[in-house]
């Protein structure tokens, strides 16, 4: 059956980008519709009113929301390697770290490039730019505590799931832009080297980012 994703014209966007991932890894070729924000297509608003990205369509069924949109391939698609873990603690712990994702690190990320990117150069605050980073470096500080404490490479019984799949994007995103993780983070940084090898990570990574420069903005 035909798979339909929609996401938006820029790359690297991480709700998108943690779709691709698992399309990648279940070998699933989709067709990308690329929405710009401020005219959204009818075919988009028919599967999906809120009109929110990534959303998409397999055959006759549409999914939207990033944590319903990787939990439906997962089981749709469980080969040729199934992403949630199979014992039953292990994913009581998956799934919550996916809700994290969407609902803490998701939001604390987007507060740092709504400012950047909303607020004129002239009238930011140097000091609640400082503010909305520093609670990112500590919400990053918290997955290093859960690696910790799941004594491994991976958020969720001991091998790669959604959940470790889902963090990547938004850590990608935070290292191109100057997160340093060897010294602070020596956990999520080996996660983040293992991770970066697959092939779903290189198939996917954003093609704008070979050529457009980062800014430092979480260099320490
Ligand atoms: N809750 C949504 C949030 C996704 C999201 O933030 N999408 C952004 C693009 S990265 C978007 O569609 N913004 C435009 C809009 O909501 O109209 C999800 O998890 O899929």
């Amino acid at each position: 059956m035909a798979i339909t994703l929609w996401r938006p014209t820029y790359d690297g966007s991480p709700p998108t980008w943690r779709v691709q991932l698992v399309l990648a890894e279940k070998k699933l070729k989709a067709q990308e519709i690329a929405v710009s924000m401020d005219d959204k297509p009818e075919e988009l608003l028919d599967i999906n009113p809120r009109g929110n990205l990534p959303s998409l369509r397999d055959g006759y069924q549409s999914v939207f929301e990033t944590n319903a949109i990787i939990q439906y391939l997962d089981q749709a698609y469980p080969q040729p390697i199934a992403l949630m873990p199979k014992r039953r603690e292990a994913q009581g712990v998956a799934l919550t770290r996916l809700n994290e994702v969407s609902n803490y690190l998701a939001a604390t990320f987007v507060a740092v490039w709504r400012y950047k990117t909303t607020v004129a150069p002239e009238s930011a605050d140097p000091k609640r730019m400082e503010e909305l980073v520093g609670a990112l470096k500590l919400e990053w500080m918290r997955w290093e505590k859960y690696l910790e404490c799941e004594g491994g490479l991976y958020l969720a019984g001991g091998a790669i799931s959604l959940a470790d799949l889902s963090v990547f994007p938004y850590l990608a995103s935070c290292v191109r832009h100057g997160l340093h993780l060897d010294t602070r983070y020596p956990r999520l940084s080996i996660a983040y080297q293992t991770i970066a090898r697959r092939e779903s990570v290189v198939t996917t990574w954003p093609a704008s980012w070979k050529d457009t420069p980062a800014e430092p903005v979480f260099a320490d």
